[in-house]
């Protein structure tokens, strides 16, 4: 794949983006942003979600979700700022912020703002919408978009979004409380009975989620892979894949591996696809400057100074 040109960075907008290493949606975004050579223009803020910083209310002023990632761009107003900017007067200019906090929007919001930027992620239809409607090309490319939004949702609206960390902790919530009023565990045994309750509670709800994930995209993809989900050119469907299955995979790697391999053989291939690139690489979880949390080591508080825990 070829590096994409280094845009050069604004006077007049700046673009913060927090994230959180191990959370898939911002990978998705950190993916992009490298394989669209667009990272340099962001400012990275680290929010440590396992310590629950995301429901901090320092954080809820910045993403009213209490969701990771979320980008925040702020931009000049007056173009009278953007000309004293320009030649190095030192002024307080009029700020205008929009905050995006879906990782699709976020995703959208660069392909749109630097259309230049290679890869697009979702195949362009421009110059083609002025062709007349039976135009075979015009057909393909709104075909393949179909396809690509259709593998793209499975992983956004219907897999991700069970598998994230609030649902999980509400079904071991209420499978707590079920358990409690039904005595299931009663309490002189102990919490040991408990933890372990919950623990296969979580795990079950985990494997299912991923696996009726995993089975809806191998079957379409199935039919639309190339090299990568749809053809061989890498889009939006792989960008959201990609951290997905990384997500089920990490925690137990060589058996899920094979169960990957051996059960969903498509998603298999692209996910190994994936993995190669460079942009994946940077955009990983052991990549990030965050992914030594919970540990002794410095955490990164909202705010992206490292501060000792
Ligand atoms: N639809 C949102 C989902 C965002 C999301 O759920 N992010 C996760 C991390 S991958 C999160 O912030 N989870 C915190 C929680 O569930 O409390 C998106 O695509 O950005």
């Amino acid at each position: 794949m070829a590096t994409p040109q280094p845009i050069k960075p604004t006077t007049d907008r700046r673009m913060t983006l927090y994230s959180y290493f191990r959370s898939s949606c911002s990978t998705r975004v950190r993916f992009a942003l490298h394989l669209k050579g667009l990272n340099h223009l962001v400012t990275y803020r680290y929010v440590d979600c396992a310590s629950d910083e995301h429901l901090r209310a320092e954080y809820e002023a910045v993403s009213l979700s209490n969701t990771l990632p979320c980008l925040v761009i702020d931009e000049v107003v007056d173009e009278r700022n953007v000309e004293e900017i320009k030649v190095g007067l030192e002024v307080t200019p009029q700020l205008r912020r929009t905050v995006v906090s879906q990782s699709l929007a976020i995703l959208e919001y660069f392909e749109e703002q630097y259309p230049d930027s290679m890869p697009r992620l979702i195949p362009s239809l421009s110059g083609l919408l002025s062709l007349s409607s039976d135009t075979r090309e015009r057909n393909e490319v709104i075909l393949r978009r179909g396809q690509v939004k259709n593998l793209a949702l499975i992983v956004v609206a219907d897999w991700q979004p069970l598998a994230n960390l609030s649902p999980v902790r509400q079904v071991a919530s209420l499978a707590l409380e079920h358990a409690e009023r039904t005595h299931s565990t009663p309490k002189d045994e102990g919490n040991d009975k408990e933890a372990n309750h919950l623990s296969q509670v979580i795990d079950g709800w985990l494997e299912w989620s991923h696996t009726r994930g995993l089975r809806a995209y191998e079957r379409y993809a199935k039919s639309t892979a190339g090299h990568f989900s749809v053809g061989d050119e890498l889009t939006l469907a792989d960008i959201v894949l990609v951290p997905a299955v990384e997500n089920w995979v990490r925690d137990d790697w060589e058996r899920k591996m094979e169960v990957l391999r051996t059960g969903f053989p498509t998603t298999y291939r692209i996910f190994e696809n994936c993995r190669e690139l460079d942009a994946y690489k940077k955009a990983h979880w052991t990549a990030q400057l965050d992914n030594n949390v919970g540990l002794d080591s410095p955490v990164f508080l909202i705010g992206g100074t490292a501060i000792a825990k």
